[in-house]
């Protein structure tokens, strides 16, 4: 199911019949908190976006140019769209995620059998890891640009979907 930081807290509680404890309290304030800054960088991508996947590759290709050569998985034009397009898919949903305060989304829409895919169509896991951490890395400067101090709610869709895509064991 699609959740949000609130609706997921509620759930939580009332499984277990309970009042919003301190705990709950912490969440919410926290959450709240946050929230102008959550649109904040909602806007900034949305305004962003192709620059961001742009930059992001290129940083992505020169790091490792294997990928781009031929032999490569994102060698020949189809598969190099096909990698700038899922990175789109990426910044996009991870766009939802923080908006959300929860990472639902993600496993719903996103990751769901998308190793299983990637490994059949034998797509790098690993560079895949590392060009949506240079997105994150892109999008928390430009949040550090628009003069949002605490940024570190921006890194939680990222390391999350790197996670998911990279834990062998799940
Ligand atoms: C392919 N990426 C795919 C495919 C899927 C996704 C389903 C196979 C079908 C297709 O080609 O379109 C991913 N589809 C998604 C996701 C969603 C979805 C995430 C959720 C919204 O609906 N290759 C590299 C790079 C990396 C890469 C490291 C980019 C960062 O070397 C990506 N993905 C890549 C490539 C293909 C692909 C090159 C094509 C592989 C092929 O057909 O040979």
């Amino acid at each position: 199911m699609l959740v949000d930081a609130v609706t997921s807290l509620i759930k939580n509680y009332d499984v277990t019949g309970r009042y919003l404890d301190r705990d709950a309290l912490d969440t919410l304030k926290e959450y709240f908190k946050s929230g102008t800054a959550r649109v904040k960088v909602a806007a900034m991508i949305n305004g962003n976006s192709a620059d961001i996947v742009k930059s992001a590759s290129r940083r992505l290709f020169e790091e490792i140019p294997e990928l781009i050569r031929a032999g490569g998985n994102a060698y020949t034009t189809r598969r190099y769209s096909a990698c700038l397009r899922d990175m789109d898919y990426y910044l996009r949903y991870a766009t939802y995620a923080l908006v959300a305060g929860n990472n639902s989304v993600l496993d719903e829409r996103v990751l769901q059998g998308l190793r299983e895919t990637y490994n059949s169509l034998g797509v790098p896991i690993g560079p895949t890891v590392r060009g949506i951490q240079i997105m994150k890395e892109i999008v928390k400067e430009m949040a550090m640009q628009e003069g949002i101090e605490d940024t570190s709610f921006i890194d939680s869709p990222f390391d999350h979907l790197t996670r998911e895509l990279s834990d062998v064991s799940v």
